[in-house]
């Protein structure tokens, strides 16, 4: 499928999808949350596709934010709806068994921090700037950030983010546990498409309902969480991939995973 503002290349079982409308530093209008929407979708029916990295196009931005151009005129409802749209993409990134990084290239602000959060884990260049900045065009975080933040680093520390609008450092934001890792700009995508395809050479159905646990886990008691887990553990002793996983570790080679 053809997307106007997306780009999508696919290597050793990596999808990586570009947000590719640098004119507006890559900024998520109406169009390319329907098209991210799409492109996800896809990815993850797509069984070559086994891990996804998102970064942005440009040298200056991940995604500078949702499209203020496009919000100034909204009703209420089309910001709600608006809101809506956004949400259904990020809490998707969440359900995808297929592990989505961020590549954080430069600024990832509002949405696009959003979109970032929205991801598995991210990954950030030494020049990236990240911050929610809605405070100061007189909105909040819409497309998950209170939720998404708040859970990753702790009321407190996003609280001091979300009320002030202040833009951090990526060495800030490692230090508070935002990003996994910094690396050089031009080291970035090639770092976070390294980790991608490691991912994507282990067994991905492992991989995918350990990903299931989690997300899910943290929405239960302890207790619930136990039995969850075990549950999807013995979902996997139904698969190929364990059988294969088990045997070639008695026999001493290396498994050759399926998906199945
Ligand atoms: N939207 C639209 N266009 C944007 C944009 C954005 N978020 N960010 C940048 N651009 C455009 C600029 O307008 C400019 O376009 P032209 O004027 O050339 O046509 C072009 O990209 C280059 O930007 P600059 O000329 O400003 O570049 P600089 O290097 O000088 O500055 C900057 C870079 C990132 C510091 C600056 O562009 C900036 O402050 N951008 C806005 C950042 C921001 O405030 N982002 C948060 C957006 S608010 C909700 C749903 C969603 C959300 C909230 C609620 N509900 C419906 C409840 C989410 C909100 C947001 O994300």
């Amino acid at each position: 499928m053809e997307f106007k503002n997306l780009l999508i290349e696919m290597s050793d079982g990596v999808a990586t999808l570009t947000v590719n409308r640098p004119q507006a530093l890559n900024a998520l209008n109406s169009e390319v949350l329907t098209e991210l929407e799409c492109a996800l979708y896809g990815l993850e029916q797509d069984a070559g596709a086994k891990t996804v990295v998102i970064t942005g196009a440009g040298e200056k931005a991940f995604v500078a934010g949702a499209d203020i151009k496009e919000m100034a005129a909204m009703t209420s409802y089309e910001g709600h709806q608006f809101a809506l749209k956004g949400q259904r993409v990020m809490l998707f990134m969440e359900k995808m068994h297929t592990p989505v990084i961020a590549a954080v290239n430069g600024f990832a602000l509002g949405g696009g921090l959003e979109l970032a959060l929205g991801c598995d884990f991210i990954y950030a260049s030494a020049k990236a700037k990240l911050g929610f900045p809605e405070v100061t065009l007189g909105i909040m975080p819409g497309f998950g950030g209170t939720q998404n933040l708040s859970r990753l680093i702790g009321p407190n520390r996003a609280n001091e983010m979300i009320f002030t609008g202040k833009v951090i450092t990526a060495e800030k934001a490692l230090a508070w546990g935002i990003v996994n890792e910094v690396f050089a700009p031009e080291e970035l995508l090639a770092k976070a498409r390294e980790t991608a395809a490691a991912i994507a050479g282990v067994g991905t159905l492992g991989v995918g309902y350990a990903k299931d646990a989690i997300a899910n886990g943290l929405n239960m008691t302890k207790e619930d969480g136990f039995r969850y887990e075990a549950s999807l553990f013995g979902v996997l002793f139904a698969t190929a991939d364990q059988k294969e996983g088990m045997e070639a570790f008695v026999v001493k080679r290396k498994a050759v995973f399926q998906g199945k």
